[in-house]
Formats: structure tokens, sequence, C-alpha cells
């Protein structure tokens, strides 16, 4: 695999839109059948609460966002809303649940059941459930998962700046666990946080860096919430999510590339320059995790009008996932980092949270 340097992929984002793209169209044929797209449901097993301060995240305890918070969801109302996802054309379901970090014990069983039974109805499953370690990552394997999504979001510089409550190296360390549980690896970012295009950029060669380069990179556009530290944020411009898939493209031939969060802000067209500059997968349905996303009648049309055909359900790798044995390693103790700076908007979101919540009693 060709290697850039930090200046290949900076000079690469930066080529004429035009010649950008079809640079990146190129290469997408070259290793992708263009006329297909990945189809992926997502379904919030456990929402809002969470400890961490994520300045981007409506989910995250201390700041005052008008999402509902759920405990984790019964396994049987989950495998119902993965069939319907399958019969609304989903070959994958992605489980999202608002932890730092996964603790062994009755919801951890809860979701490798989760796991077991929508991998049995012939469907992908991804999981994303913060920070894992190696036994919990073999032991989801074993229990039929294919991908764990963990997203670096940005580059090591200006995670500092996005995140207090954990570091950078316990997302790679979590990355690295994945790998060697032998699930494959989902992990991009979010763009539109007041990051600089350099930040982007660095996050691509983190990406890179890892044991090895990620089967799938959602690139998530920021959906600006009330509440949170980044709720005044612009909205990224489509050209910048544009390039930014396009040098992914270029970057990663092989890899699934993902236009995330953000679409309900752009129009088909915006989306089939996307497609076009190689992002090969989308999430469907009303809702991401708590956030408004097009919802599936929307998506067919558009698929409609631009040729695209969902890819169809597959349940691949499940052979090698049968003979796996999970290395039941005592590793549950495992520390991960607290960083503890400040970060000055998201205290304000705290502050000001709080103060709200005072008003209302
Ligand atoms: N708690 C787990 C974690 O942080 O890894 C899993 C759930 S978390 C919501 C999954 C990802 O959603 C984040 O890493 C972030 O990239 C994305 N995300 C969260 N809020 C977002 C927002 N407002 N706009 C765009 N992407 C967002
Ligand atoms: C990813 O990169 N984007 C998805 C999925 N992985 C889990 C989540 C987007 C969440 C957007 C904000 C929300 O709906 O809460
Ligand atoms: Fe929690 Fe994940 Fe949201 Fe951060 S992104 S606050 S870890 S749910």
């Amino acid at each position: 695999m060709k290697t850039y340097s930090k200046k290949d992929i900076l000079d690469l984002y930066n080529t004429p839109l035009m010649a950008l793209i079809f640079e990146a169209a190129t290469v997408h044929r070259l290793h992708h059948d263009p006329s297909k797209i990945q189809v992926s449901t997502l379904i919030s097993i456990k929402t809002g609460g969470c400890p961490e301060d994520c300045g981007y995240c409506p989910q995250a305890a201390r700041y005052h966002t008008a999402i509902e918070k759920n405990e984790l969801m019964p396994v049987s109302s989950v495998i119902n809303l993965a069939k319907k996802a399958k019969q609304n054309g989903s070959s994958r379901v992605c489980m999202g649940a608002a932890w730092r970090n996964v603790k062994e014990g009755e919801d951890f069983e809860k979701v490798l059941e989760m796991v077991r039974g929508i991998s049995h109805l012939n469907m992908e499953v991804c999981c994303t459930l913060g920070m894992i370690t190696e036994s919990q990552a073999l032991r989801l394997a074993e229990a039929g998962l294919h991908y764990y999504n963990h997203n670096l979001d940005t580059s090591e510089a200006y995670y500092k700046e996005i995140i207090s409550t954990r570091g950078y190296e316990d997302r790679l360390e979590t990355l690295k666990n994945v790998n060697k549980g032998a699930l494959k690896v989902c992990s991009g970012g979010i763009i539109g946080m007041g990051e600089r295009v350099e930040d982007r950029i660095e996050m691509l060669m983190s990406l890179l860096r890892l044991d090895r380069v990620p089967d799938s990179v959602p690139i998530n556009a920021l959906v600006p919430v009330e509440g949170t530290p980044l709720a005044t944020e612009n909205t990224v411009p489509v050209w910048d999510i544009i390039r930014m898939i396009a040098t992914t493209r270029i970057v990663m031939p092989k890899t699934t590339v993902r236009l995330s969060a953000g679409r309900t802000e752009m129009s088909t067209e915006a989306q089939a320059l996307c497609f076009m500059a190689g992002a090969s997968s989308i999430f469907t349905g009303e809702k991401l995790l708590t956030t408004p996303n097009p919802g599936e009648d929307k998506d067919a049309e558009m698929f409609s009008i631009l040729g695209l055909i969902p890819t169809e359900n597959t349940k691949e790798n499940s052979d090698k996932f049968k003979i796996r044995k999970p290395i039941l390693k005592n590793d549950t103790a495992v520390k991960w980092t607290r960083p503890g700076h400040t970060i000055e908007r998201n205290v304000k979101a705290t502050k000001q949270a709080k103060a709200l919540r005072k008003n209302q009693k």
C-alpha cells in the first residue's frame, strides 16, 4: 500500500475540487462497484446519561439537552427493530450505547445476546459501546459481531479541545483490542468542530497508522445540538465534506467510506457528489442515535434517482467467527486514563445546564 506524508494528504485535500473528485472516483471504481451502496441502521440501545464530556455529544449527562434518557433496551425490542431494519433494506445494524466503557455483568451479557440474535437474522452487526478490553472484543466476536465502531473523531492535538475525560491513547488502545479480537475496525471522525484542515489530515494519518487500515471509516459532519458546548458551531460547508470523503477514499482505497451524520443538511445533489467521490455507505432511518436523519423513503428515492443499489444482506465471515475461541483473560480491571484537563466551553455548558435544571425545579 502506498504511504503518504502529511504534506501529500494535505495537497490531495486541497486539489481543485473537480480534479479531486475525478481522482477519488477513479480509485473508487478500481476497488468497489460504484453502483452499490451499503446501508446500515443505527439502534440506540442505551441512550443518554453518559459520564464523558465529549463536546459534540447530546448524550453526555452533564449538558442540558432535550434527549430522553433510557436504560439498556430489552433484547427482544432490539431484535424487533433489527427485523424492521432488514425489511427496510438495511444489511447491517449498528448498536450504540452511551457508555464510557463496557463493564462486565448483566448489561454486557444482554448486548452479547443482541449480537447473537441480530447475527441470526443474517445481518451484519456492529457495536459502538465505548472503550473495550481485548477479552470483551473476543467475546463480542464469538457472539457474531462483525464490526466495532470507535471513532478517533479528530487529530490527537485537537482531541484535547473537545474531550477532557479520556485520552486519545485510550481510543487507540481500544482499536488495538478490537483488532486483536479479529473484529473489523470502523473508525473515523467528525468535521465541523472548529478544527483546522490539518487536524482532519492528522486524523487520517492516525487511522493509517493503526495496526490495520480500518475496514470502515465514517465521516460525520457535526450535528450541533442545543446545550452541548459545540451548539453554536456553523454548519460545515458541503464542499469540506466532499473533500474529506474524496481524500479518505484515495488514501484508503479498499475501505468502506461512510457518509454519516449531517445528511439532513445536504441536498441530493451534494450527497451525489459524495458518492461520486467514494462514499460507499450511509446510515438510514429517521434517527441516527438521537438526532434526525433522512428516513428510508427519502433514501429510497435518492437511490432511485442516482441509480444506486443497496448491497444484499450478507453475513460474511460468519464461519470464521464460529470457529473462534475466546481467550477469557481476566483483564476487566484495566484502568482507562482520565486526563481531566479543563476545556472552557465544556465547563461553561455544564454550568449552564446545572443552572437550567435548578430553575426548572
Ligand atoms: N459512547 C460510545 C463512544 O463514544 O465511542 C459510542 C457512541 S458515540 C455517540 C459514537 C460517535 O457518534 C462518536 O464517536 C461521534 O463520532 C459521533 N457523534 C456523536 N455526537 C455527534 C454529533 N452531534 N454530530 C456528529 N457526530 C456525532
Ligand atoms: C458514527 O461515526 N456516526 C454514528 C455511529 N458512528 C454510531 C453516530 C452519529 C451520531 C450523531 C448524533 C446523534 O444522533 O446522537
Ligand atoms: Fe458518551 Fe460516546 Fe457521547 Fe462521548 S460520544 S458523551 S462517550 S455517548
